[in-house]
């Protein structure tokens, strides 16, 4: 088993062969590292959504803070689908679903809120200033601007205005696998995908162990593009698209929320660690239901799990080849991974 302190030399040595791709071989082993302070996070935005939260992990902040101001990079991006930037719904609205969840159990979540920019910190609030967990809709954007947050939407990015208008020719909703680039196993910096510089993914999910040993996660999303107006997915629901148990674990999804619900996902892969699984093997197993439960259904769609254990291991598994997740465990360490697949 590869130790924090071998993985960080090994990632030092190989700068160079790091641009030969070594760092591909080193980093598996690292997974089952004891890694604190860390921070994972779904494909290739995950990169520069690490950075964010990294600083904080450094200075010995709190993972519910580094969650937070990690996911914010990716919601304030203007070359992501998530935030404000995202696909809209079959109506021309992006509508936005968010979750957040810490090492005391607290949680807080938003969906089908309009024209904040950063949903993440409404989940937030909604975590620290309610009794609840989740609002939704007008109320939720009442409940915003209440809180102090201001309207941001300046109407649908050029990029989600094209999608839309090409979509509307045919008004097909058709659940889109998503797949990033799957040249390597690592890639030690986000690398443009198919559609240039633009992140295709409309959700970003982190988990982040801190100094402290502590352990939170997050979840933003614009959701399913095209989506029927009003349709909330996985990820502003706890349990389905976000569990964090500081007991034993914290794993977030990404992919047809749909499918993440009707299994609990997130809370089974915390469920399955507790019962001594590690996170890949978490992750595969939920990711095992999923087929069972709707086995015609999952073939042409995407999900895909990413877990941390209160050990500091962290792994992930797909239902397809091509989602990739961003791993951070030191300043000079932040690369991308490719998850192992179901479907082969
Ligand atoms: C949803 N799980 O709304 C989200 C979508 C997603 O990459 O993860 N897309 O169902």
């Amino acid at each position: 088993m590869s130790t924090r302190r071998s993985f960080i030399r090994n990632t030092a040595l190989s700068a160079s062969a790091l641009l030969m791709g070594k760092l591909a071989e080193a980093m598996p082993q690292g997974r089952k590292g004891q890694f604190k302070p860390l921070v994972i996070s779904t494909w290739d935005a995950g990169i520069d959504a690490n950075k964010g939260a990294w600083p904080i992990l450094k200075q010995k902040g709190t993972a519910l803070d580094a969650v937070e101001a990690g996911v914010k990079v990716t919601e304030a991006s203007t070359n992501c689908c998530v935030g404000l930037g995202g696909r809209p719904d079959r109506d021309g609205h992006v509508t936005l679903d968010a979750s957040i969840m810490d090492d005391k159990g607290r949680c807080g979540s938003v969906a089908a809120l309009e024209y904040i920019k950063h949903p993440i910190s409404v989940a937030r609030a909604v975590m620290e200033k309610t009794p609840h967990v989740m609002l939704v809709g007008e109320g939720a954007l009442q409940f915003a601007l209440q809180q102090g947050f201001q309207k941001e939407w300046k109407g649908l990015s050029e990029e989600s205005k094209k999608e839309y208008v090409k979509w509307l020719k045919k008004s097909e909703y058709k659940p889109v696998v998503n797949i990033e680039n799957t040249g390597s196993k690592t890639r030690p910096v986000a690398v443009p995908t198919k559609q240039g510089n633009q992140y295709n993914h409309d959700t970003i999910g982190m988990l982040a162990l801190d100094d402290a040993g502590n352990l939170s996660g997050s979840c933003t999303t614009s959701g399913m593009a095209f989506k029927l107006r009003g349709r909330v997915g996985d990820s502003p629901i706890i349990g389905a698209g976000l569990m964090v148990d500081n007991e034993v674990g914290a794993a977030v999804a990404t992919g047809v929320g749909e499918e993440v619900i009707r299994i609990g996902g997130c809370n089974l892969v915390v469920e399955f660690m507790r019962n001594g699984d590690d996170p890949e093997t978490a992750c595969r197993k939920a990711i095992e239901r999923i087929v069972k439960k709707s086995p015609n259904n999952v073939k042409d769609m995407q999900v895909a799990f990413i877990a941390v254990n209160k050990d500091g291991s962290y792994g992930a598994y797909a239902l397809q080849t091509g989602f990739n997740y961003a791993v951070q465990v030191s300043d000079e360490s932040n690369v991308l991974m490719n998850a192992p697949y179901y479907f082969k």
